[in-house]
């Protein structure tokens, strides 16, 4: 008896705690009463729609939107609704007394070219501490047409960083194209954990530049200036992958220049590890991004291929605790650093390295100068490469500084 009242007692709270704070979220009330005008939307009527099998709301050259949302100040939600867009965009904001300004100036502008057929986004979001009244939701289609179901803001987030990384959702979700990919999908076949992994290809044809594409997750909630590890495991078919983090930027990485990104090139049918550290910038102005670009062309080789080709599974970035994971064993005497470090180094210190591609065990690896002007570190110093840190591509590596 006590065990069956434990068990009950469970239940509730979990149903409390996935309570959602939407009226009529889900579109299936017969009128549209608890969705406001946002203008004069040209179309705001409930339809049902047989590929979902469910009633949705239809909205066109205007908008909806619900005022006066029972947030608590200081607390984490989850936005989550499913939108098809026919044309221009359906603008998702977050506002607080206000239905046309975001709250964190953070603009989910969803175009067909991701939700040109039914998917879902999420976005996580903290209510500021100071928040008295008015929190707001408004789903604006302002110059297009679109469709949304199953609105929804619940209480907590999830705690992993990168969403749908391990690429289990059955959606695209938040896997944007970057470009114009000629494939873009879930695939199941010989993923390289569960049932699936993101598949995607560029079009064929002689002029690569044009045909560079991939997918791209934006809005990745990582802290300024912290330590984090980006890892994933690919397999490319055809061409390079050429992974990159990009700050409020999805053509260039925050980081790596020209000639210092990562080329992942074809791994002959392989699932292969990449994991790459880096620091994020001190302040974030717009949204972090995780881009996985294809690009026919392999900057290595200086070979081009007729199109490019990977699948990307259990993606993820975690935070990194760069004294308690780079430092495995203490050996190393470099005052007021870490000791191993990412080139190109970002912690605010910046070091000239003499280098070469050809990585090899026990390659002596020498500092010539040292802009940071940290103590007992100036001048010449040797560093040994940690072979077993050493990552695919031929720039994006960590070494270990030896003082000698
Ligand atoms: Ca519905
Ligand atoms: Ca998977």
């Amino acid at each position: 008896m006590k065990k069956a009242i434990a068990v009950f007692g469970f239940i509730m709270m979990s149903w409390c705690a996935s309570a959602q704070i939407v009226q009529d979220g889900d579109m299936e009330a017969a009128d549209t009463n608890a969705w406001l005008d946002w203008s004069v939307p040209f179309v705001k009527a409930k339809e049902f729609d047989a590929e979902r099998g469910s009633t949705v709301l239809h909205v066109a050259t205007g908008g909806v939107q619900q005022l006066n949302l029972p947030v608590t100040a200081g607390a984490e939600y989850t936005l989550r609704l499913s939108a098809k867009v026919k044309t221009g965009t359906l603008r998702v904001v977050l506002g607080i007394g206000d239905s046309n300004s975001d709250f964190e100036n953070r603009y989910y502008d969803l175009s067909a070219a991701n939700y040109g057929t039914w998917n879902a986004m999420e976005r996580r979001f903290t209510v500021p501490a100071g928040f008295t009244h008015d929190f707001r939701l408004a789903l604006v289609a302002s110059a297009g047409e679109a469709w949304a179901d199953d609105v929804e803001i619940t209480a907590g987030q999830d705690a992993r960083i990168v969403l749908d990384g391990d690429m289990e959702n059955a959606q695209l979700g938040q896997w944007w194209r970057w470009g114009t990919p000629e494939l873009k999908e879930k695939s199941a076949a010989d993923p390289h954990a569960g049932a699936q992994s993101l598949h995607f290809r560029t079009f064929s044809g002689t002029n690569w530049i044009a045909n560079r594409s991939g997918l791209q997750q934006r809005f990745v909630p990582v802290a300024t200036g912290r330590w984090y590890r980006l890892s994933f495991w690919y397999r490319v078919a055809s061409g390079t992958l050429c992974p990159r983090l990009g700050h409020n930027d999805s053509n260039n990485d925050y980081q790596l220049g020209l000639g210092e990104f990562p080329v992942l090139a074809a791994t002959g049918g392989e699932w292969r590890f990449y994991e790459r550290a880096f620091r994020t910038p001190d302040a974030i102005t717009g949204d972090f991004r995780i881009v996985l670009p294809l690009n026919p062309y392999n900057y290595l080789t200086r070979t081009t291929n007729d199109f490019a080709e990977a699948e990307v599974d259990d993606l993820a970035i975690e935070p990194y605790d760069a004294k308690r994971d780079l430092i495995p064993d203490l050996d190393i005497a470099v005052t007021g650093a870490e000791g191993l470090f990412q080139w190109p180094v970002t912690n605010g210190l910046v070091y000239s390295l003499e280098y070469t591609t050809n990585l090899t065990p026990g390659s002596v690896w020498r500092a010539v100068r040292n802009y940071g002007g940290l103590p007992g570190f100036d001048g010449q110093c040797s560093a040994t490469v940690d072979v077993s840190k050493v990552l695919t591509g031929y720039s994006n590596f960590f070494f270990r500084v030896r003082a000698q």
